[in-house]
């Protein structure tokens, strides 16, 4: 059985009608990297239900490697996440109309994670290939943040996953909704090159991987 990659993008929230984190992950379904099948799959913007169905998605494909990508309207680069806390703050409401307040994502988990893709080696590449590229050092206290927390922690805590590595990468607007934005193609290709850096680089960090109890 050929390794699996799992990408996750997210429908739109927030009043929006697109999600580029979705339109991106979506075109790269079934495509080989480095040996590897890509598959795509939507989460909801939703609290809990979207944790659900990448549990369930997480348990269905065993991935070598899960990148999970969710849009930041206002930031210009590829945002690779450093770290996931474990908060639900939301600024507004999910589509479920669900607005949580500094509740845990996960209550008893560590207070965070890092993560275990080898960000400075993908903001390196995404750069040499004139891919705008950042380390960010906060995916949010919403959906995305819920989502990425809850992924580290299954990675962290399952063995059926102890040999899984994942993250989170934020994405630019696309031109249509405003600036800074970064059109579908560019950030298409942003991911694939920042995947395939993923399977290339081990880690690149003492960090990675690690709670921070
Ligand atoms: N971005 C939101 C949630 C879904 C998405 O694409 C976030 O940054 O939390």
């Amino acid at each position: 059985m050929p390794h699996k990659i799992l990408l996750t993008g997210f429908d739109a929230f927030g009043g929006a009608t697109l999600n580029p984190s979705w339109l991106a992950v979506k075109s790269l379904h079934g495509r080989q990297i480095l040996g590897h099948t890509v598959v795509a799959a939507q989460l909801p913007t939703v609290f809990d239900a979207s944790l659900q169905t990448l549990n369930a998605l997480l348990k269905q494909h065993r991935p070598a490697l899960v990148v999970c990508v969710g849009q930041a309207g206002g930031r210009s680069a590829l945002s690779l996440e450093r770290v996931a806390i474990n908060v639900n703050d939301a600024p507004l409401a999910d589509n479920a109309g669900d607005q949580p307040v500094d509740t845990p994502v996960m209550p008893g988990a560590p207070a965070a994670y890092f993560t275990r893709l080898p960000i400075k080696a993908m903001r390196a590449a995404l750069q040499a290939e004139g891919i705008a590229a950042e380390v960010s050092q906060t995916a949010g206290t919403f959906v995305c943040n819920h989502v990425f927390f809850g992924l580290m922690h299954a990675l962290a805590t399952r063995r059926a996953l102890q040999h899984t590595r994942g993250g989170f990468i934020h994405v630019p607007w696309l031109p249509e909704q405003g600036t800074p934005d970064m059109p579908l193609d560019e950030i298409v290709r942003g991911l694939r090159l920042a995947v395939r850096c993923a399977l290339q680089v081990q880690r690149d960090t003492v960090l990675g991987g690690g709670a921070t109890h």
